[in-house]
C-alpha cells in the first residue's frame, strides 16, 4: 500500500535535552509539501557536527532531530518537484544548492544563502516543521535531519545519485568525505610535491589527509592527541603523526621546524580555538594556506595576532568541502564508483540504528572514525 500522501509513523532518534541521550521515539513524518521530497533513510552516519548538536553549540529549538550525512530513497514527492521519482537512490545535502542566490551563481562560492546552518531556524523553508512526536512540533538539523527513518526535505537538498551505489558507504558522502576532501583539492588546492599539516584525525581530518595525497602532496603530518588514530591516518597517506602531548614546544613551532620554517598547507578538523591559531601558526608565513574545516563552539569569538596574516599567509574556511552541493555529489558518487577513491578506511564501525547512543559513545571514547548506523 503507497504511503505517498499520508503521514508516515515511524522511528527517529530525538534530542529533547542537550548533554542527553537519544531516546528512540516514534514519530509522524508529515507528506513532503510542493517541491519537498519525503526521503526512506537507508544509512547515517555519525559527525562531528551531530555532537556539538547534543553538546549544545547550536542554539536549534528542542527538541530536535540531529544527523546531516546520510544516504536513503526517494518514498514520495511534493508538486512541482522534477529532479527525483520515488525510488531513486539520493542523498541529502545539509548545504542546499538552490541555483538562484547570488552565491549558487558565483562560479567558486557553495554556501548557498538557503542554508540553515546561518540562521538555524530548524524548519523546513517554509518556516515549520513536518515531525512531531508526542504531539509536540520536532525541530529539523540543517534541513536533513538523518536519525529518522523517514525525514522530509527540500528539493534544492537533495541530489540523485547512481542507482548501483552502496547507500551504506556514499553516506559518507554527504559529509565526512566530501567535507574533508574538498578541503584540500578544491579549497587549499594543495598542490603536488607540498608539505601539508592537519590538525585532527577523525573521521573528516582523515578525508583531508586523503585529499592532499590526491593532490599529490609529498608530506602529509597528521596531528592528534589521540596516538590511536596514527595508524589509519598512516594507512590513507599521512607521512608522519605527531601528538602536542610529546612536545614541551607550542606545537606551531615543532611543525615550523619539521618543515623549514612552516607547512605549505594546513588544515583545522578539530573545531577548537586554540588549534585554529596553531594550524594558522604552523603554515610558511609568506604563502601558506591555512583552512579552517572544524565547527567552532558555539559563538565566541578567538584572538590572534593580525602579524600572521600580515606577513603573507592566507586564511580560509568553508562548508562542505567548498563544493556546490546539488552539482558536485551525484560526480563524487560516480568518482567512488569508479574507483578514485575508497571509503572503507573512514568506516570504522557499522551499528544498527538503535543503537545510535552506544555511536556517540564510540566517537566520545576517540575509538572510531566513522560510525555508520543502518536501519
Ligand atoms: P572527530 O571527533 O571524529 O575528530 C576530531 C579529532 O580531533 C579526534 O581524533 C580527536 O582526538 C582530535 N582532537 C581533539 N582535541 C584535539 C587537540 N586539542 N589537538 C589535536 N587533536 C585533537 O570529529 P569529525 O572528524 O567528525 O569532525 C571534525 C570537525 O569537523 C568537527 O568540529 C565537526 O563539527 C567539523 C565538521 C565540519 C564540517 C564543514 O562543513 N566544515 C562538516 N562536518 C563536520
Ligand atoms: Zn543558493
Ligand atoms: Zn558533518
Amino acid at each position: 500500500m503507497s504511503t505517498a500522501g499520508k503521514v508516515i509513523k515511524c522511528k527517529a532518534a530525538v534530542l529533547w535535552e542537550i548533554k542527553k541521550p537519544f531516546s528512540i521515539e516514534e514519530v509522524e513524518v508529515a507528506p513532503p509539501k510542493a517541491h519537498e521530497i519525503r526521503i526512506k533513510i537507508v544509512a547515517t552516519g555519525i559527525c562531528g557536527s551531530d555532537d556539538h548538536m547534543v553538546s549544545g553549540h547550536f542554539s536549534i529549538r528542542l527538541p530536535v532531530i540531529p544527523g546531516h550525512e546520510a544516504a536513503g530513497i526517494v518514498e514520495s514527492i511534493g508538486e512541482g518537484v522534477t529532479t527525483v521519482k520515488p525510488g531513486d537512490k539520493v542523498i541529502p545535502l545539509f548545504t542546499p544548492q538552490c541555483g538562484e542566490c547570488r552565491v549558487c551563481k558565483h562560479p567558486e562560492a557553495n554556501f548557498c544563502l538557503k542554508n540553515d546552518l546561518s540562521m538555524l531556524r530548524g524548519t523546513m523553508q517554509d518556516g515549520t516543521t513536518r515531525f512531531t512526536c508526542r504531539g509536540k512540533p520536532i525541530s529539523h538539523f540543517l534541513g536533513t535531519s538523518t536519525f529518522s527513518e523517514y525525514t522530509v526535505v527540500d528539493e534544492m537538498a537533495v541530489a540523485k545519485i547512481d542507482a548501483a551505489s552502496p547507500l551504506e558507504k556514499v553516506c559518507l558522502l554527504s559529509c565526512g568525505f566530501t567535507t574533508g576532501y574538498g578541503s584540500a583539492v578544491k579549497v587549499a588546492k594543495v598542490t603536488p610535491g607540498s608539505t601539508c599539516a592537519v590538525f585532527g584525525l577523525g573521521g573528516v581530518g582523515l578525508s583531508v589527509v586523503m585529499g592532499c595525497k590526491a593532490a599529490g602532496a609529498a608530506r602529509i603530518i597528521g596531528v592528534d592527541i589521540n596516538k590511536d588514530k596514527f595508524k589509519k591516518a598512516k594507512e590513507v597517506g599521512a607521512t608522519e603523526c605527531i601528538s602536542p602531548q610529546d612536545f614541551k614546544k607550542p606545537i606551531h613551532e615543532v611543525l615550523k621546524e619539521m618543515s623549514n620554517g612552516g607547512v605549505d598547507f594546513s588544515f583545522e578538523a578539530i573545531g577548537r580555538h586554540d588549534t585554529m591559531v596553531a594550524a594558522l601558526a604552523c603554515c610558511q608565513e609568506a604563502y601558506g594556506v591555512s583552512v579552517i574545516v572544524g565547527v567552532p563552539p558555539g559563538s565566541h569569538n578567538l584572538s590572534m595576532n593580525p602579524m600572521l596574516l600580515l606577513s603573507g599567509r592566507t586564511w580560509k574556511g568553508a562548508i562542505f568541502g567548498g563544493f556546490k552541493s546539488k552539482d558536485s555529489v551525484p560526480k563524487l558518487v560516480d568518482d567512488f564508483m569508479a574507483k578514485k577513491f575508497t571509503l572503507d578506511p573512514l568506516i570504522s564501525h557499522v551499528l544498527p540504528f538503535e543503537k545510535i547512543n552506544e555511536g556517540f559513545d564510540l566517537l566520545h571514547s576517540g575509538k572510531s572514525f566513522r560510525t555508520i548506523l543502518t536501519f
